[in-house]
């Protein structure tokens, strides 16, 4: 039994080129070798300073309008490869029912499996080359997650929830998929916050561990982050986009989904998750079976469109084991 992720400590400060003090000088430096242009560099010094920048993708009317039927055939079909999470683990479609799972924080995971147009835009190449210039190397897309209403999550850290081999390799992406009504539950994030001390849930130990960890060690993290925020006096704001506009975010910035004031609104948006391929060999996945035991699925296949490249569906790869 080995878990890819339980070598995950390689702590921080300075996990990425952005995170070290002279990150400027390195971001002039590139500009003036022309490795980047004048708006890349502008970008890059506001993710280095506030931990996140703003972009416009090119998805179309059309293209949301066809991502939002495949939701719809999805939630017909009910594939066994592909997984939803309504306030538990992923459990495969099949094991679901639109009226107990399809409602406000359900996310469905790595729908790029099943639908083009998100296919499409996991290996989107100005995205890929954004998460290129963060992480100074080739980045592969690790997993992507559709939310069709307000996640409600709590503000939380990334880079200590979605953990990966190396700590901090890690940014991601959430494109609107839609024009977002603030009171859907909007994305909400706070600015600069990247740069606080990390939560040591143990002596040496930042990642939160699914199998040994509770509640407890997620309260006592989050009290630490409400308490440096409130230190620090950082403010959470609200992003509420147009459709096709994204928000990029540094690993470590707090973000969370925001109180969803009419159930009624959906918030549709696709969230991608990236790595640098160097330190990410293979992609882990965990399923939770009807009798409550929970399979991990491994795959090392990527797919490529147009210089990017990404994680195949790991239920579509190989059992690793039980638990
Ligand atoms: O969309 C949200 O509300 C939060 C999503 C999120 O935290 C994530 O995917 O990392
Ligand atoms: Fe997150």
């Amino acid at each position: 039994m080995t878990n890819v992720y339980s070598a995950a400590m390689s702590p921080i400060p300075g996990a990425i080129w952005l995170d070290q003090p002279d990150a400027h000088e390195k971001i002039a430096a590139k500009r003036k070798a022309d490795a980047i242009t004048d708006a890349e560099a502008e970008q890059l010094a506001r993710f280095a300073d506030d931990g996140y920048f703003l972009i416009k993708t090119d998805l179309t009317a059309e293209d949301a309008q066809r991502f939002l039927s495949d939701v719809d055939r999805l939630w017909e079909e009910r594939p066994e490869n592909v997984s939803v999470a309504y306030d538990t683990a992923p459990k495969r479609f099949r094991d679901a029912n639109a009226e107990h799972d399809r409602k406000p924080k359900y996310r469905i995971h790595d729908l790029h499996s099943y639908s083009e147009v998100a296919r499409r835009l996991y290996l989107d190449k100005q995205i890929h080359r954004w998460m290129e210039l963060i992480l100074d190397e080739q980045p592969v897309a690790t997993q992507s997650l559709f939310f069709e209403y307000g996640s409600q999550q709590p503000l939380h850290r990334d880079s200590i929830v979605v953990p990966t081999p190396l700590f901090g390799h890690l940014a991601a992406v959430w494109i609107a998929l839609e024009d977002i009504d603030p009171r859907s539950g909007a994305l909400l994030y706070v600015p600069r916050s990247h740069k606080m001390p990390f939560y040591e849930f143990a002596p040496n130990q930042y990642v939160f561990d699914y199998e040994h960890m509770g509640a407890g060690d997620v309260e006592k993290a989050m009290r630490f982050h409400d308490e440096t925020m409130a230190t620090l006096k950082l403010e959470t704001k609200t992003f509420a986009p147009k459709r096709g506009e994204a928000f990029l975010w540094h690993s470590a910035l707090m973000h969370g989904g925001g109180a969803v004031e009419d159930e009624r609104l959906t918030r549709r948006s696709f969230v991608i998750h990236y790595s640098s391929r160097r330190t990410h060999p293979r992609r882990q996945a965990a399923v939770l079976r009807a009798d409550g035991t929970t399979e991990v699925w491994t795959t090392e296949e990527v797919l490529r469109g147009d210089g990017a490249i990404g994680f195949a569906n790991p239920l579509d790869g190989r059992l690793e084991y039980t638990r």
